[in-house]
């Protein structure tokens, strides 16, 4: 089975193809393959907001199940900032290069017990005809004052996990996905398809 995944982001696909192919047998696929998609336009506030919209317009427009994925960092010292704003946190020509540098920087001079933060994922799954479902994955940890490690995306390098002693950056795929905010998600979201659909 495939499931349409509403998403251009290559490295979710991957994180959630290893999490659903490994327990399901599903194939996820992502939108960048798929023609005369709409735009969506993110404006919405929340995590939910973003993920379910993402969802509905696709599935809508597919006539097929589609899941979603908002996800983003709030950091304590920031009021929850980047949060939704977290893709373009430097601004709307944003690399994964320039929102670290920015938060670095918003980040300079605070001492290492104030840098808590938390990575947050919602994943919706749309079903033409049915609720949508909502489901929502954390891990904490801590911002480091300079980029460590080259694996996963995003701000991996800048994510300390205080149990492991290392950044996310410096773990492979499968153990990110053994403690990542979108493998916590991704667990709810295999139950509910295991009990309420036909995957
Ligand atoms: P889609 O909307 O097409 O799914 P996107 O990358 O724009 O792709 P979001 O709007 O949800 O996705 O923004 C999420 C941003 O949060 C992402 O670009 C990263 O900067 C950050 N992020 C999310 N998950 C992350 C992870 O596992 N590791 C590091 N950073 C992550």
């Amino acid at each position: 089975t495939e499931l349409v995944f509403a998403t251009r982001n290559h490295h979710k696909v991957e994180e959630l193809n290893a999490l659903l192919h490994g327990s399901l047998g599903v194939s996820v696929v992502g939108l960048n393959g798929i023609e005369g998609l709409p735009e969506i336009v993110e404006d919405r506030d929340s995590f939910e907001g973003n993920a379910i919209k993402k969802a509905e317009t696709i599935a809508k427009v597919l006539d097929r199940p589609v899941a979603a994925d908002d996800s983003g960092l709030a950091v304590n010292a920031l009021g929850g900032a980047p949060g939704v704003y977290s893709a373009r946190y430097a601004g709307e020509n944003a690399t994964d290069a320039s929102n670290n540098e920015k938060l670095l920087n918003a980040l300079k001079g605070i001492p290492e017990e104030e840098r808590g933060a938390s990575f947050v994922c919602v994943l919706a799954l749309a079903v033409p005809g049915e609720e949508t479902q909502v489901v929502r994955g954390e891990v904490p940890g801590r911002i480091v004052d300079a980029p460590q490690g080259t694996n996963g995306f995003g701000y991996d390098p800048l994510f300390c996990l205080p149990e492991l002693g290392c950044t996310v950056a410096e773990l492979t795929s499968e153990e990110k996905n053994r403690i990542s905010h979108r493998a916590r998600a991704a667990e709810t979201l295999i139950n509910l398809l295991l009990t309420h659909y036909d995957f």
